[in-house]
């Protein structure tokens, strides 16, 4: 008898294990879902990415001879759930089994789990081997450890792939070259021009679509730029190689208003969805890198994001939820602020990152980490409204890589599992890495008052107020000290000067 096989939105690659022994008469199914494309309210460039992509697939797939059911978000029976469309498949379609590959959310994983009891037929969830360590793997390494950090885990990845290893030996006889890294720009510096994606029949339908039916969600669809094929996302990963690569390392934590993507790869949707595959593209850098294309530490720096942080925080996420998303180490309390939706604040560094999530469904790593996140860790944003939040706007978003990234890295909400401080700054680490602060209404070198940065009163703020947590981490000696030196008539303008301005949100 034959198997049904579930493909979910981000599964898309022919390499994906619920495809490994597919045989005649097997049906495979793709369905667009009101349940998965509302259990947030996804920005709009990410539902219209992942659909145009799924039903590209789906059509790749039906070409090589596959016999495909997809089930579009209008189809007249459609019942709005993956558990109610494979049900449905099932009435026409006698199946002795189901096969798909384990997937993504705790969330979905979980009802997942019930299929089997609730369908009367064996459901077999297979690895997704789509990663370069398995969730095994990340287990054993993190056992018994009492601090899991990231860079002992991406020498191991380092090691397993042989990526930029001579022998035992790193290349270059370092693991790490950041320190050639995070420069800020030079002035006048233009970041390449980016290719544009034509949309074909298939991409302006599902565009009219999202327009349509998800009008009320966040987001433009002005300039959607996604490519939705393989071949689109390959063409975009050789011309970062091409043009990016070379200056990615040292222009990484840069930011600049109106530069929306500097040297950065813009792969991550298209790894998530899974267009690419990691180890092609940290082959394709490294191969760059022995032809003399593009130096070490923008090579090392990329790899390491890839087969480093991707691969850790997914294994942290696998092995800390559920309880890991309910934590609150800081007892962060406060409402997320309007601005984060409309962009309309005066601090112009969080304008101009909204603006850009707004627009493109895509902000770099330091405008996540350093400008919306810093903010939110300074302001006491709750965690469940600020993770929700970089669940819905990023076109790469799926829970197991925005939790850890979002909860542990930008609000320490883990109280130190992921980050071993909290990534806390004041406005003087904006300024030093972008040229927003000279559009900005507030100055960057006043410590207190109206015109002040307010990220500058807040940084001091946060540390008074969670001092009891924070003064023992030895990572943050120094700056208690810096702390303790201020007399109390400047503790109490800066308290004040962050009353003031919270008392706005
Ligand atoms: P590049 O800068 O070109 O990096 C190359 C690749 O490395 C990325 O495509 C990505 O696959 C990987 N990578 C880099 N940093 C990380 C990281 N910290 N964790 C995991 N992978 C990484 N990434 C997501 O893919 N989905 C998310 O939902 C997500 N949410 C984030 C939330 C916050 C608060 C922060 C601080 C980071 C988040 N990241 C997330 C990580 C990172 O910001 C994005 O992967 C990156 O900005 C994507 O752009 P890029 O492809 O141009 O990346
Ligand atoms: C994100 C998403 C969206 C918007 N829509 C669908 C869909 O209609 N059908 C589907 O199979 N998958 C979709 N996805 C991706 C899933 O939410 C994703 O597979 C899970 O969250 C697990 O990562
Ligand atoms: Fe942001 Fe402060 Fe600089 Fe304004 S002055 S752009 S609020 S860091």
């Amino acid at each position: 008898m034959a198997k049904l096989r579930l493909i979910l939105g981000d599964q898309l690659n022919t390499k994906i294990s619920s495809l490994s022994d597919v045989v005649e008469g097997d049906l495979i199914l793709m369905a667009e879902v009101w349940d998965e494309a509302t259990y947030v309210r996804h920005h709009k460039q990410k539902i219209a990415f992942l659909f145009s992509a799924m039903r590209h697939f789906a059509a790749q797939l039906e070409d090589d001879g596959y016999n495909v059911c997809y089930v579009k978000l209008d189809d007249e029976d459609n019942t709005g759930s993956l558990f109610g469309e494979v049900k449905r498949a099932l009435e026409d379609f006698d199946a002795d089994g189901i096969v798909t590959t384990e997937c993504g959310e705790w969330r979905l994983a979980s009802d997942i789990k019930h299929w089997e009891e609730k369908l009367g037929l064996p459901v077999d969830i297979r690895e997704d081997d789509r990663f370069v360590s398995t969730l095994k793997e990340f287990r054993d390494w993190a056992e018994d450890r009492k601090s899991l950090r990231m860079e002992f885990f991406y020498r191991e990845m380092r090691r397993k792939t042989g990526l930029l290893m001579n022998g035992d030996d790193p290349e270059g006889g370092e693991w790490n070259f950041d320190s050639e890294n995070r420069k800020s720009l030079p002035k006048g510096y233009k970041a390449p021009d980016r290719k544009s994606v034509r949309h074909d029949g298939v991409t302006k339908e599902v565009l009219k679509l999202v327009e349509d039916r998800f009008s009320d969600h966040f987001g433009s669809l002005e300039d959607f730029q996604y490519g939705v094929t393989r071949d689109q996302a390959l063409r975009q990963l050789d011309s970062f190689i091409e043009t990016c690569l070379p200056d990615f390392g040292a222009y990484q934590d840069a930011m600049a208003t109106g530069e929306d993507y500097l040297n950065h790869s813009l792969v991550s949707a298209y790894l998530n969805a899974g267009l690419l595959l990691p180890m092609e593209i940290c082959e394709a850098a490294e191969e760059a890198y022995k032809e003399g294309h593009a130096p070490l530490n923008a090579v090392e720096g990329f790899i390491r994001q890839i087969i480093g942080w991707r691969e850790y925080v997914r294994g942290l996420y696998w092995l800390k939820m559920p309880d890991y998303a309910q934590t609150n180490y800081l007892n962060a309390r406060r409402k997320l602020p309007d601005f984060y939706w409309t962009g309309e604040t005066d601090m112009h560094c969080i304008s101009e990152v909204v603006r850009n999530t707004h627009d493109h469904a895509y902000a770099h790593h330091i405008q996540r980490l350093m400008v919306t996140g810093n903010f939110a860790l300074l302001a006491g944003i709750k965690p469940k409204e600020i993770n929700e939040w970089y669940l819905i706007v990023y076109a790469d978003a799926y829970e197991w890589v925005q939790l850890p990234n979002t909860h542990g890295m930008a609000i320490f909400a883990d109280g130190g599992m992921m980050g071993s401080k909290p990534y806390a700054s004041s406005g003087a680490y904006i300024n030093r890495m972008s040229n927003y602060c000279k559009s900005c209404r507030y100055s960057v070198s006043k410590k207190t008052g109206d015109d002040a940065c307010p990220f500058s009163y807040l940084y001091w703020d946060f540390l008074d107020r969670n001092e009891k947590k924070l003064r023992n981490n030895g990572r943050m000696g120094l700056v208690f000290k810096n702390l303790d030196r201020k007399d109390k008539d400047e503790m109490k303008a800066i308290r004040d000067s962050a009353k003031k301005f919270l008392d706005t949100l």
